[in-house]
């Protein structure tokens, strides 16, 4: 049996390759455009002679050539690492000083400081890829023979590096395989019941695992059209929700569509199945937008080094999709709630969420020490969230995600580690220490905070310190707000209070929530 993913999800392809595969508001590309592009694209880089599972790391604008780049990567066998376009130089430099790609594929915008840092890092090829797929990655691989043949490779070899950042501060790559991202992508389509015949409304980034291998493996595998889209735009989605049958988004996505009156029941006829992920979903915005729309959102919970994992039910017959709930562990996926000692906990008991199953990925690249530390010693991977099974009027197999143990704020989708910022902020001029918090947002669900303690004597100049910030750090990252205390409060251990700042400055976005 072949294994590498890229032929998994080509077995989903349609009979008829000249049909309609992604559909932007420009072009069309069929299903035999995919297959011609990603060869061509594999044939160049096969053509490099760089040894499989060499890193292909991708700092690019949403396109479908750039998703044909994934597929490629696939294909000639080399190890896909996607990057946030929000990501500035230093944090660049972090990840390809860290994995050493051979290639590396960034936006023409970024060349100048891209390219030298790329080859500083020992990179041997630097091309580009524009939002319209223009750049020097097509122009070399026009040439090439689109008749590739996808390279074999094991279920354990590596398909993808995800980098997440750490409580350290210091982000991790987790090493998903082929076998990984296969077993997710054949779990979700059985279980959200994928059909030929949907049309995915891709609004999502490209660069994570929710845009990636939830949204467009889902699609590929299944042989459906997908609606390509560069990112929510309202306009468009009311153009294009019409004709489509799934769609999937963050919470902030279902919030601003929300505020939007035209978007009705009528608008969504032909849709079968809205999925919120990445961030917790408001029980209240599930609920208007049930009123509204007449559908509950599915709601699903993942992570970077997991994929999916379990998912509020699509069957009617399989149960209710309860808000404020992210369902069954998916078929073939293992979850418990364990204390501090690692034992189970009985149903209704807060503790830490352990998982197992195939999509579990094998550990963070070249960190032994960290991957023993985040498994038991049975092989539970140790998520970091705090769940709940089961609860009050909650069948004892449904999880709810109540907090986290890792100190991790996620903001419209992204995570962010209070620690980098607090690290940067620390250095800046006049700030003896920090505390970088996570406060409710009505947008964003959380949004980054920081409270400063000045050195004695000095008043830092905190706009001239955002401003700073945002020169360093990808912009989800900046806190909103930055504001200046005489002192962190501190428990008897001398460990700041977290809890205590985020109760004081909770209003900060909001209008209080009594
Ligand atoms: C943008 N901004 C954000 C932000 N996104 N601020 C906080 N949090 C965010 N997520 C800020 C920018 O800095 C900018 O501020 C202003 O908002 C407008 O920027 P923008 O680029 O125009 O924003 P927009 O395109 O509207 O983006 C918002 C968004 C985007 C929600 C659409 O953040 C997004 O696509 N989120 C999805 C993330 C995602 O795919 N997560 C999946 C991870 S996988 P300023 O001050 O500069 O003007 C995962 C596993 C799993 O977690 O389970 O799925
Ligand atoms: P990432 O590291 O970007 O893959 O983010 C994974 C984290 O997102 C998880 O560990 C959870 O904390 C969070 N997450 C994902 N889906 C949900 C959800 N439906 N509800 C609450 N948190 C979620």
């Amino acid at each position: 049996m072949e294994h590498n993913l890229y032929s998994v999800l080509e077995s989903g392809f349609p009979q008829d390759r000249n049909s309609i595969a992604i559909e932007t508001p420009a072009r069309s590309y069929t299903w035999a455009d995919i297959d011609a592009i990603s060869g061509r694209m594999a044939a160049l880089l096969s053509s490099y002679n760089i040894p499989l599972g060499s890193r292909v790391a991708v700092q690019v604008e949403k396109s479908p050539e750039a998703l044909m780049l994934y597929l490629a990567t696939l294909r000639a066998g080399l190890v896909y690492l996607p990057l946030n376009t929000a990501y500035r130089e230093g944090e660049v430099r972090y990840f390809l000083q860290d994995a050493e790609p051979a290639v590396v594929v960034c936006s023409p915008s970024s060349e100048s400081w891209c390219e030298p840092l790329a080859r500083d890092c020992g990179a041997s090829h630097v091309l580009t890829l524009d939002a319209n797929g223009g750049g020097s990655l097509m122009e070399a691989a026009k040439n090439q023979n689109p008749a590739f043949q996808t390279v074999s490779r094991n279920a354990d070899d590596l398909a993808a590096i995800l980098y997440t950042s750490g409580t350290t501060g210091r982000s991790k790559g987790a090493m998903l395989s082929h076998a990984n991202l296969s077993s997710n992508a054949k779990t979700l389509h059985d279980y959200w019941g994928w059909r030929s015949d949907d049309i995915l409304l891709h609004i999502l980034p490209i660069f994570h695992v929710h845009g990636l291998f939830v949204a467009a493996h889902g699609a590929l595998l299944a042989g459906a059209r997908m609606i390509w889209l560069p990112k929510l735009d309202i306009e468009q989605a009311l153009q294009y929700l019409p004709r489509c049958t799934v769609m999937m988004g963050v919470p902030t996505h279902y919030v601003r569509i929300l505020e939007e009156p035209r978007f009705t029941k009528e608008l969504c006829s032909n849709m079968r199945l809205f999925i919120s992920g990445s961030a917790p979903l408001l029980v209240d915005t599930f609920r208007e937008f049930e009123a509204r729309i007449g559908m509950p959102i599915l709601e699903r919970y993942g992570m970077s080094e997991t994929v999916m994992l379990t998912s509020n039910p699509y069957e009617p017959a399989q149960g209710k999709r309860i808000p404020g709930t992210v369902g069954r562990a998916l078929p073939g996926v293992s979850v418990r709630v364990v204390d501090d000692q690692d034992q189970p906990l009985e149903p209704g008991q807060p503790g830490h969420v352990q998982v197992k199953g195939p999509n579990v990925f094998s550990g963070y690249w070249r960190m032994p020490e960290k991957t023993r530390e985040e498994f038991t010693s049975d092989g539970w991977f140790r998520t970091g969230d705090i769940g709940i099974m089961g609860g009050e009027g909650i069948p004892s197999d449904y999880l709810s995600i109540v907090g986290r143990s890792k100190d991790l704020i996620i903001s419209g989708g992204y995570n962010v580690y209070p620690k980098e910022i607090e690290l940067i902020i620390d250095e800046a001029p006049g700030v003896q220490e920090s505390a970088v918090i996570g406060v409710p947002h009505p947008d964003f669900g959380e949004a980054v905070m920081a409270v400063i303690v000045a050195r004695p004597g000095v008043a830092p100049d905190l706009d001239a310190l955002q401003a700073s910030l945002k020169k360093q750090l990808a912009n989800f990252k900046v806190p909103k707000k930055i504001v200046q205390i005489d002192e962190l409060p501190r428990n008897t251990m001398g460990k700041v209070q977290k809890n205590m700042l985020r109760q004081t400055y909770a209003d900060t976005f909001t209008v209080s929530q009594q």
